[in-house]
């Protein structure tokens, strides 16, 4: 018998930053090393850049859909972000905490915000932040899928986001992918320790209890 044989509920590790933080390839390079991690894909009404695949990197609806979904209460948490709706369906989320299966999300502070609200007890919360704003904006101009006006607009949502890092559990300097690679999953680990979650252990503890 071994921690990793005790049944567990999983865990929501929630990661946020400003876009251009590096957030994205932290959430790919954590996905390659942890296969047993799922990606809550959220719903939005922003439009389709190229390269993204529908169902993988979002579903892709309109207002309208979106707003009959909200008013269903099909979302765990939505939020407004420049000018479009996001929204984490709920179900899937459930379906895996209570299975066992941990989940990362990439949401925003709002989204965040409703997390702890609604789920404090499941959620691991990461905020990235880039190490200067230099390397912030080299990082958004490099990215050829955005206009200029919106890399403009992205450096000042930056400041906003970069506001509500004290709502985060953890918090993440990225100078380094690896080293920042490996922060995450200490935390991922040491998270899926926590006794809290260890649905199993009464039961293991009572039986080790009744063969002393
Ligand atoms: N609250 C909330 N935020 C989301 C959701 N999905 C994505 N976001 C956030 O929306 C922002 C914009 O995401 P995106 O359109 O992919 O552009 P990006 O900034 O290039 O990653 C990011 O901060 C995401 O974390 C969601 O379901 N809920
Ligand atoms: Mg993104």
């Amino acid at each position: 018998m071994t921690s990793l044989d005790i049944a567990r509920r999983g865990l929501m590790l929630v990661l946020s930053s400003p876009s251009g933080a590096g957030k994205t390839t932290l959430a790919n390079r954590l996905l390659d090393i942890e296969p047993t991690l799922e990606v809550s894909v959220s719903v939005t009404t922003r439009p389709q850049r190229p390269g993204e695949v529908k169902g993988k990197d979002y579903i892709f609806v309109d207002d309208d859909i979106f707003r009959s979904m909200r008013d269903k209460g099909d979302f765990l948490e939505w939020a407004l972000v420049f000018d479009h709706f996001y929204g984490t369906p709920g179900k899937p989320v459930e379906d895996a905490l209570e299975t066992g299966r941990d989940i990362l999300f990439d949401i925003d502070w709002q989204g965040t915000a409703q997390l702890v609200k609604t789920s404090e007890q499941d959620l691991v919360s990461i905020f990235v932040l880039p190490p200067s704003a230099v390397a912030l904006e080299e990082r958004l101009k490099s990215r050829a899928q955005d206009t200029a006006e919106t890399v403009k607009r992205r450096m000042a949502g930056a400041s906003n986001e970069i506001q509500h890092w004290t709502e985060y559990g953890y918090v993440i300097v990225n100078s380094d992918i690896d080293e920042s690679l490996a922060s995450i999953r200490a935390i991922l680990n040491a998270e899926r320790l926590r006794r809290t979650r260890r649905v199993g252990l009464e039961g293991f503890v009572r039986s080790l209890q009744a063969d002393l």
